[in-house]
């Protein structure tokens, strides 16, 4: 049986490379490696080569969402499985997979139509010492537990449950959440590793394919630096800094450059083995600016 073991990478379409630049780096810490192509600018958050691309292209949304697989021969049992279950897909070419720098990749769409691709090899710099783009405590938390998580569109959740089912995550919803209008929002959320979510979907419509990306410090302080940060260049904050219920990560949220929501995160717990759900976060995520699909009751 092939599962995926990690969100390796994504890729992302921007418009304004030169202030995605300056964010990524300066208010995020990521390390940013520009190899020159002019389209294109690569973020490093540990020793991979990259873990995010932004591409300038203007349509500031997702571009690609990117699953590890652990080699071959769970690459290649991915796509009998994927067969099998009559998902269509390609198998990338060998120019596509040097592009991703990764040894073989596959390119489908999961049932939101978000453009998914599953993967093994990643190009790892151990050479090239990770070199944050401003002084940081300590580290970006990747490692077996991959880039963070989003939160993604989907029209059908219950098939969006299904797709990434098959792929290996396992979850359920976690919260029942009362709006004001009277609906229950119930998000989904799924795990593959011991990130207690990956991937979670069911906040209702989007505008975009993607509400959120969500990354962890290491160290506190780092979060606390990225909120001075925030505060100082007064971007705009969705949720307040606040505790989830589920991974019980001190987080918050504020607008990128594309206009849609980093998570920034630190101290999440591991999946419990069995499911729960909640009816609020643990303390704050109090709503601030309006308009980016957070505006959700979470405590
Ligand atoms: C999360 O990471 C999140 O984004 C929401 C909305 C609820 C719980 C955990
Ligand atoms: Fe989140």
């Amino acid at each position: 049986m092939s599962v995926v073991t990690e969100l390796g990478y994504l890729g992302l379409t921007v418009s304004d490379l030169a202030a995605w630049r300056a964010y990524a780096a300066e208010v995020a810490g990521m390390e940013v490696v520009d190899e020159g192509e002019g389209d294109r600018l690569y973020l490093r958050m540990d020793l991979w080569h990259h873990r995010i691309v932004l591409h300038a292209d203007g349509s500031d949304d997702l571009a690609y969402m990117g699953w590890r697989v652990a080699g071959p021969q769970e690459f290649a049992a991915m796509q009998e499985k994927l067969s099998a279950a009559k998902i269509p897909f390609t198998v990338g070419t060998e120019a596509e997979a040097r592009e991703r720098r990764v040894l073989g990749l596959l390119k489908l769409a999961d049932p939101g139509g978000n453009p998914t691709e599953i993967f093994f090899g990643p190009q790892v710099d151990t050479h090239k010492p990770f070199h944050p783009g401003r002084p940081m405590f300590g580290k970006f938390l990747t490692g077996s537990q991959g880039i963070g998580h989003c939160i993604l569109r989907q029209d059908d959740v219950e098939a969006a449950a299904q797709f990434y089912e098959l792929l290996g995550l396992r979850g359920s919803v976690e919260y029942l959440l009362h709006l004001p209008n009277g609906m229950v929002a119930q998000p989904y959320f799924m795990h593959c590793n011991e990130r207690q979510h990956s991937v979670a979907f069911g906040l209702g419509p989007m505008e975009k394919r993607i509400n959120h990306l969500m990354f962890e410090y290491t160290d506190l302080d780092d979060l606390g630096m990225a909120h001075d940060i925030v505060r100082e260049k007064k971007i705009d904050v969705a949720l307040q800094l606040g505790k989830h219920a589920n991974d019980q990560a001190l987080t918050f949220y504020c607008a990128n450059p594309s206009g849609w929501l980093w998570e920034f995160g630190w101290g999440a717990r591991q999946a419990p083995s069995q499911q729960e759900y909640y009816t609020r976060d643990i303390f704050g995520h109090g709503n601030e600016a309006a308009g980016y699909g957070m505006d959700i009751p979470l405590l």
